[in-house]
């Protein structure tokens, strides 16, 4: 996808303009040691020794509830610190994006210029939290270039809704040649004006953190659920008595909280 290129060059952009950028990734699937967090400041050469710059990789591997909030948290230590803008980079795997969506203020979505029958093959929930989308490595073929852009361009103006404060444009870039990504900036500085104006700006920082909290109990309480003992024990036979029909899950599950100590619920 070109991300750690594009990166370096957007970030680099962002600090000859006065801003202190901290980089941060979510990448719950790399089990990244020592080794390639070195090997991505390397693919940042930029941005990895200019001083306004900060760099963090993707906390090792966990699960993904524990490293979206290790960066989220790092995310408002680093607002705190005074930077200016924070850029979180996620894989594209599945609901790694989804929670990166949750703790920005603005979604970029990535993709690359291909053939027109790629379109069925993008995941259509990425286009829907998109709120910028941009065709990278347009200085390979500009033109299939703009005829990716134009058929992201159609779909995403079928799925916004006519009177959405903000529709979400579709812009090409090259990370590479550091193409088009001052006009990626300006409409991200866009977005923020319209969604200010709006009151939308407050109001989906206000309803992030109110997931985040119930991201954090259900965790928890998922977590302890799990580990606790005499669960624990039922579970080896649960499973495969729902698998082969044996229980129903209805069942399973009464028989999973009454050892829970939390029967008769419903
Ligand atoms: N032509 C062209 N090539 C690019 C562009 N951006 C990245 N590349 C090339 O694509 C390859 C991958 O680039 P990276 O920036 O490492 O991509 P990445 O998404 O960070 O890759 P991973 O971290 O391995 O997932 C490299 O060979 C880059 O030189 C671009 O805008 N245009
Ligand atoms: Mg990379």
């Amino acid at each position: 996808m070109g991300k750690s290129t594009f990166i370096d060059a957007f970030g680099s952009n962002l600090t000859k303009l006065g801003n202190r950028v901290a980089v941060l990734a979510v990448d719950p699937s790399s089990g990244r040691s020592g080794g390639s967090i070195l090997g991505d400041k390397t693919r940042m050469e930029r941005l990895a020794v200019d001083e306004q710059a900060f760099i963090r990789p993707s906390p090792s591997a966990g699960v993904l509830g524990g490293v979206g909030r290790a960066t989220r948290e790092t995310m408002l230590l680093c607002e705190a610190a005074g930077y200016d803008v924070i850029l979180v980079e996620t894989v594209g795997a599945g609901q790694s994006e989804y929670m990166v969506a949750d703790m920005v203020d603005v979604f970029l979505v990535l993709m690359l210029p291909g053939a027109g029958d790629e379109l069925q093959g993008i995941k259509k929930g990425i286009l829907e939290i998109a709120d910028i989308l941009a065709v990278n490595k347009a200085d390979q073929d500009a033109g299939k270039a703009r005829r990716a852009a134009r058929d992201y361009a159609s779909a995403l103006h079928i799925m916004t809704a006519g009177d959405a404060a903000w529709k979400p444009p579709v812009l090409t870039v090259s990370g590479l040649q550091n193409q088009g990504l001052d006009a990626l900036w300006e409409t991200m500085e866009k977005h923020r004006h319209v969604m200010v104006e709006a009151g939308l700006f407050d109001q989906r920082r206000q309803d992030q953190r109110v997931k985040w909290m119930w991201a954090m109990v259900e965790d928890r309480l998922l977590t302890r659920f799990r580990n606790h003992e005499e669960v624990r024990r039922l579970l080896l036979g649960l499973e495969s008595d729902v698998r082969n029909d044996r229980k129903t899950a209805t069942q399973a599950a009464e028989d999973l909280l009454s050892a829970f100590g939390m029967g008769d619920l419903g």
